[in-house]
């Protein structure tokens, strides 16, 4: 693809690789929104500044039309960069090649996947593609992806299989072990990936689940950038700027953050050249990310949807939201962490109040409110039980769990239907149906096991604080809610 640069044309700026000159030494699984803003586009950078051959080779598992459309267009495309007063275009070149098992075969993948090359397996999978139960940090056996890859490991569906189906293929082949690295939004991902790959490996062959234990690691990262899902009018509006119409750009704010456990078992690219952080511990990062970041997104998406503000900027111009979204930071979630020396918090939380602000991004609360039974947990469910066990102030986060338990009752405020999508929405359905009093369907959510610790259920003081919360939200309504916060 080339850029025809337009008169309206901020900044665009072209990709300097040279892609005939790359080998496909990572094997990314997920060529999502997320991933083509992020680890791709400091794998750009990188390889710019460096002139390495760390290539990428994208797989999707399931739909394919994207990477039809990548092939389409030589594997390049754009990252618009949005600040509050200006755009930045960026062209991606770090992807060599494509995979798909619809339109290669599923050998053809596990094939690239056993390449001698291929020193990195990376993925962005989503909370749901470990197939683990988040609240145990296990292999989800009676997942269905699991199942079937259990009967059929050869032909694998999920990536927990595909990565197990090809480490077997390197063993067999006498080929080194390759890193895997989750880039996935999710509390230690390194250690969940380990658990799903190790607990699925071991279901199917004791001594390859050995194999893969002393060879293969699993580094822990924090991937850090707001990218919105794209939209018809996010493409329109960056093929206007750019003067190329491309189906496969993206959209993002300006910041990005990545810190990386250095724990690679076949070398690994110097993305620190771009930007990234190598460190020993990332955890303490991962936990600052997750509850300061993502806990309050997520309570200004429940709360902001049911208060009628279509994306997260809208909610930051309500002073009432922007307090609580800063108080809730502060005060509910900083103090559960265990920082290296230095780290400045509150300079933290204030950036990221001025982010979430960014009006040019348009980042929708329903997409934030997507898959709660699965972001729950580790955004406010750890930081609760923290409070729980030191006696401190939880009111943030027994707000949002309040407000997470109205949306998933299905219908708004104003008695619209709310268009759930969650792994547990049927359960949610059930629930409604089943319970009409605001206690007894509070108590009913509050026992699903995968989302909250057991004993949550059985502290009296707890389910009166999140019953009283509740109801304010579904009586007074959201924005009443977080202003007596
Ligand atoms: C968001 C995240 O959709 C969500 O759940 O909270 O995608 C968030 O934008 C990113 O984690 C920011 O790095």
């Amino acid at each position: 693809m080339s850029i025809v640069t337009s008169p309206v044309n901020p900044i665009v700026i072209n990709s300097k690789v040279e892609q005939t000159k790359l080998k496909s030494r990572i094997v990314h699984i997920g060529f999502g929104a997320f991933h083509r803003a992020h680890q791709a586009l400091y794998t750009n950078e990188m390889l710019e500044k460096t002139g390495s051959d760390w290539g990428i080779c994208e797989v999707n598992l399931f739909s394919h039309g994207l990477i039809e459309q990548l092939r389409s267009q030589d594997h390049r495309y754009l990252v618009a960069e949005k600040g509050a007063k200006e755009t930045v275009i960026k062209m991606i070149g770090a992807v060599k090649e494509s995979c798909h098992p619809h339109l290669d075969g599923i050998q053809a993948v596990l094939n690239k996947m056993a390449e001698e090359q291929v020193a990195i397996v990376s993925m962005t999978i989503t909370e749901k593609g470990y197939c683990v139960d988040h609240a145990s940090g296990q292999l989800d056996q009676t997942n269905p992806l699991i199942q079937h890859d259990l009967l059929h490991s050869q032909e694998p569906k999920s990536a927990i299989g595909y990565i197990v189906e090809a480490l077997r293929l390197r063993r067999e082949r006498g080929i080194k072990a390759f890193t895997v690295m989750s880039c996935d939004n999710v509390q230690e991902n390194g250690h969940i990936a380990k658990a799903a790959v190790l607990g699925f490996a071991s279901l199917l062959d004791t001594d390859l689940a050995q194999w893969i234990e002393s060879n293969v690691t699993f580094p822990c990262t924090m991937v850090d950038r707001i990218v919105p899902a794209a939209t018809k009018e996010a493409l329109d509006e960056i093929a206007e700027l750019a003067g190329v119409y491309d189906p496969c750009a993206i959209a993002c704010e300006p910041f990005r953050q990545w810190v990386i456990e250095d724990n690679f078992v076949q070398g690994r690219p110097d993305w620190d050249v771009a930007g990234a952080e190598f460190v020993k511990d990332v955890v303490p990062f991962e936990e600052m990310k997750l509850r300061m970041l993502n806990g309050s997104h997520s309570f200004l998406a429940y709360l902001g949807y049911l208060g009628g503000y279509a994306h997260i900027s809208d909610t930051m111009n309500n002073p009432d939201y922007r307090k609580a979204a800063f108080d809730m930071m502060i005060q509910a979630q900083a103090m559960t962490l265990n920082m290296p020396e230095g780290t400045d918090l509150e300079g933290y939380a204030q950036l990221l109040i001025e982010r979430f602000s960014n009006p040019a991004l348009k980042h929708q609360t329903w997409q934030i409110a997507t898959d709660g039974s699965q972001k729950i947990p580790q955004r406010m469910g750890a930081s609760l039980r923290f409070h729980l066990e030191n006696g401190s102030d939880y009111k943030w986060l027994t707000m949002g769990i309040a407000g997470w338990m109205r949306y998933v009752g299905g219908v708004d405020e104003q008695g619209n239907a709310i268009d759930i999508r969650d792994p547990l929405a049927e359960t949610f359905a059930e629930i409604n149906s089943k319970h009409q009093d605001s206690a007894s369907k509070v108590k009913a959510l509050l026992s699903l096991e995968t989302i909250f610790d057991k004993g949550l259920l059985e502290n009296t003081a707890f389910v009166k604080q999140l019953i009283d919360a509740y109801q304010l939200v579904a009586i007074k309504g959201a924005r009443y809610a977080v202003a007596s916060l």
